[in-house]
């Protein structure tokens, strides 16, 4: 099943996708790959950056890495990047995995997500995470992401990522 043919067939079944609608906008910046959800794009970057780079790659494209505020944002991500984009990525376990821009660098234990400035009412943390360990600040998507579940990770680690990007829409 293709993306869009994926897409079609969620927004007949699923309440989380009627809020999907064409993406028709112009930037002066490639905005192929971009896909609308609920008033943001969303794109995936499957270049693997460090934490750093991927908010600045984001960046560079009017964009910031992917904070997620609710359940069906949460869920929406996976479902519409891992497995309808991206299912040959997910074969091997480092594969899943990608940057969001939640992290506790300012303070130990306190995460908030680094764009808005903000602390999260939903977070969606795997078992016995965050667990700091080995010093890790930066929040990814834990592999295999199909749980939509995160993990505090080490921020040097290279991995693929996603941006969000205002849109109003
Ligand atoms: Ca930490
Ligand atoms: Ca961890």
């Amino acid at each position: 099943m293709s993306a869009s043919e994926y897409l079609e067939m969620k927004l007949k079944t699923d309440a989380n996708y009627q809020n999907v609608i064409p993406l028709d906008i112009s930037y002066d910046i490639d905005i192929t790959g971009w896909f609308p959800f609920n008033g943001h794009c969303y794109s995936f970057v499957e270049t693997k950056f460090n934490s750093v780079n991927a908010q600045k790659s984001c960046m560079k494209n009017g964009s910031y890495l992917i904070e997620i505020g609710s359940e069906s944002e949460n869920k929406w991500v996976v479902d519409f990047f891992v497995r309808s984009k991206l299912p040959e990525k997910c074969a091997e376990y480092m594969e899943c995995a990608f940057w969001i821009g939640f992290t506790d660098q300012a303070l130990e234990g306190t995460f908030s997500w680094k764009h808005n400035n903000v602390n999260s009412e939903y977070t969606n943390w795997g078992t016995n995470e965050p667990n700091n360990g080995g010093d890790e600040d930066c929040a990814v998507f834990k592999a295999p992401s199909i749980f939509y579940e995160w993990n505090d990770d080490k921020c040097p680690k290279l991995m693929m990522s996603v941006c969000e990007m205002d849109t109003n829409m």
